[in-house]
């Protein structure tokens, strides 16, 4: 079975203290991944040592960053190159969030160079991508999402695009409280999923994990991953609260 994962995004949310208490809340509930599960929570840069000692101490948790920079090094005053990431071990990166993408103006090329640096380097990219409610409602959701795919991953090889992890997050699910129905997330994942088998062929393909993202909680979480194409989420508010964040784990299939 394809990995399986439980992501959590903390976004620009909680002080270190808070974190902690997060943390141990998360880690103490002691819920062991499968061996085909991972769970993985994405800290702000500044906590990223700290969180790794905490969470990398039970088999099947990772720390992740939420970003990095598209250049390898050198003046860009503030930002975090892939190579600094792994350096201190990280070992996933969540990259092309909507929220950089709208509010930073990432661009698909600027994220196809990311995911070169961060394989490069040895970390897996969690790979994001979705539609904003505009092109949901022209029901052009499809080839908005394929578009993406194609300028920022089809220039990977075979070998490179069977170390990512997809995540799709429809915009108008984010933060929202509205969720696409576990139908629709199946739908677009089944869509993007036969996207990348007709360019790397159905075995590579079937070895991708792509989670979903949008509103994802403990109420809703087990039924949108039961989905034959749904590999986990990635969960920014209902992450925040250990109880819920637990029970989305035990979501996984
Ligand atoms: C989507 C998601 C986490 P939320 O951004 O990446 O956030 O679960 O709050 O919709």
């Amino acid at each position: 079975m394809r990995q399986q994962i439980a992501a959590a995004n903390w976004k620009m949310n909680l002080t270190w203290e808070q974190g902690q208490q997060l943390l141990n809340g998360i880690l103490g509930a002691n819920v062991t991944p499968k061996q085909n599960q991972a769970v993985i929570i994405a800290v702000p840069f500044p906590y990223l040592t700290a969180a790794k000692e905490i969470v990398e101490k039970k088999a099947g948790y990772f720390v992740a960053a939420q970003n990095c920079y598209y250049k390898k090094s050198g003046a860009f005053t503030g930002e975090v190159s892939a190579e600094m990431l792994k350096s201190i071990g990280v070992k996933y990166v969540v990259i092309g969030h909507s929220e950089r993408r709208e509010y930073f103006n990432e661009t698909n090329q600027q994220l196809a160079d990311k995911l070169n640096l961060l394989l490069e380097n040895g970390i897996v990219p969690i790979f994001c991508c979705g539609e904003p409610l505009a092109v949901r409602e022209a029901n052009e959701q499809n080839s908005y999402v394929e578009q993406q795919l194609v300028e920022s991953l089809f220039h990977l090889t075979p070998e490179q695009i069977s170390g990512i992890v997809i995540a799709y997050e429809p915009i108008w699910a984010i933060g929202t409280g509205k969720t696409a129905t576990a139908d629709q997330a199946q739908e677009i994942q089944a869509y993007l999923r036969s996207v990348l088998a007709g360019k790397y062929g159905k075995e590579v393909a079937a070895k991708i994990p792509v989670l979903y993202g949008g509103s994802v909680k403990a109420a809703n979480a087990k039924e949108i991953f039961a989905n034959e194409d749904v590999d986990g989420g990635l969960v920014g508010g209902a992450s925040l609260q250990a109880d819920e964040f637990v029970k989305i784990i035990e979501g996984l299939k």
